[in-house]
């Protein structure tokens, strides 16, 4: 496998927003190499300029992983170009075939790395926010194998988030309510993220490690969504509200 030619197709795809066969229907490679692939992705995009905002999991609920067909929990990067503005719009045009996901961020004020318990975890939080992911695979029909989609970088799009709150809620059980223009499309408690959040959190710092990099201070960190990803078509007014933290939203 060429690392940096299968980084150089995904980014392509990405930037011209035209779907791409999976890397897998022609090549063998092995976790290792897609987390290598997803590392060349992200340095080809620094070099451009822009910077490393943060981390995501993904596939870290039962209704992410069945509707994916993929069950391991998954380790992505986000940098500043894929933020879009709390309230602000994100443009369809940007992606191939957008969904979006309800998830719950954690501000980091401290890094963290390595075999850490979810209390551990905790202690590196500084804030907490209702967040929303829009993903988009660069694969043709939004299908995808394990190695696939590590490559793809989780098929990170872009990222909402809402409201930062005190790390001192109770995160355990709380009421996530997905909504397209005001109607619930998606309900679920952030129970549903393994158990609970913190778990993916901790989760995250042992990948970080595992992919050579640690989860920096100052670093955003989504621990993947609650609910099955929902298609995204233009001129929806999507917003998430979580019990307890408050709301986001975007429209398209
Ligand atoms: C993979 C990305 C999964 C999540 O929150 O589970 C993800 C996909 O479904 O394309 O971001
Ligand atoms: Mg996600």
């Amino acid at each position: 496998m060429d690392i940096e030619a299968a980084a150089a197709a995904l980014d392509e795809a990405r930037a011209t927003v035209s779907p791409i066969a999976q890397l897998s229907a022609s090549r063998r490679f092995d976790l290792d190499a897609a987390y290598r692939i997803q590392a060349a992705g992200i340095a080809r995009r620094l070099d451009r300029g822009e910077r490393r905002s943060g981390a995501k999991m993904g596939l870290t609920s039962r209704a992410k992983a069945a509707q994916v067909g993929v069950e391991d929990p998954i380790y992505g990067r986000l940098t500043d170009a894929m933020l879009v503005e709390e309230g602000g719009t994100a443009d369809a045009r940007a992606f191939i075939h957008p969904r979006v996901e309800p998830e719950i961020a954690f501000l980091l004020g401290a890094p963290l790395a390595g075999k850490v318990s979810p209390a551990e975890a905790y202690r590196s939080v500084a804030a907490i926010a209702p967040a929303l992911e829009i993903i988009d695979s660069r694969y043709a029909d939004f299908k995808f194998s394990l190695t696939d989609v590590v490559a793809d970088n989780g098929s990170a799009a872009g990222y909402v988030v809402g409201p930062w709150c005190r790390p001192d809620h109770d995160i355990a059980n709380l009421g996530m309510v997905l909504e397209f223009d005001g109607r619930a499309v998606q309900i679920a408690s952030s129970a549903a993220i393994l158990g609970h959040p913190m778990r993916s959190l901790a989760a995250a710092a042992r990948l970080a490690s595992a992919t050579g990099e640690r989860l920096e201070a100052g670093w955003i960190v989504l621990a993947g969504g609650a609910t099955a990803a929902e298609a995204l078509t233009p001129g929806t007014s999507v917003r998430l509200c979580v019990e307890k933290l408050g709301r986001a939203g975007f429209s398209i």
